[in-house]
């Protein structure tokens, strides 16, 4: 299943899952800390510690940057 690292008041994080929604793509969400500082497991994982970022295990895709996330769920899911 589709992972997104996020915040719900974040506006990025809320354009990400309104296309999720669109595309009726389930997904499971991470709230990360506020504080970028405290957001390890997000760096662990897409080097970056800016939220959105979206994880496919299943195709071995990480990605941070709403832009290239909304591009790649369109392609891969749309
Ligand atoms: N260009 C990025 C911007 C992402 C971004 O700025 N996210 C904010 C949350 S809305 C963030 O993580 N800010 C942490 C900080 O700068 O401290 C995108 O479109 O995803």
């Amino acid at each position: 299943m589709i992972e997104i690292y996020q915040l719900e008041e974040c506006g990025y994080c809320r354009i990400v899952r309104a296309k999720l929604a669109e595309l009726r793509i389930e997904y499971k969400t991470h709230d990360v800390p506020r504080d970028k500082n405290d957001r390890d497991e997000v760096d662990k994982i897409s080097g970056q510690r800016l939220v959105p970022v979206l994880v496919d295990r299943e195709n071995g895709i990480v990605l941070s940057d709403s832009e290239k996330i909304v591009e790649y769920l369109k392609k891969n899911y749309g």
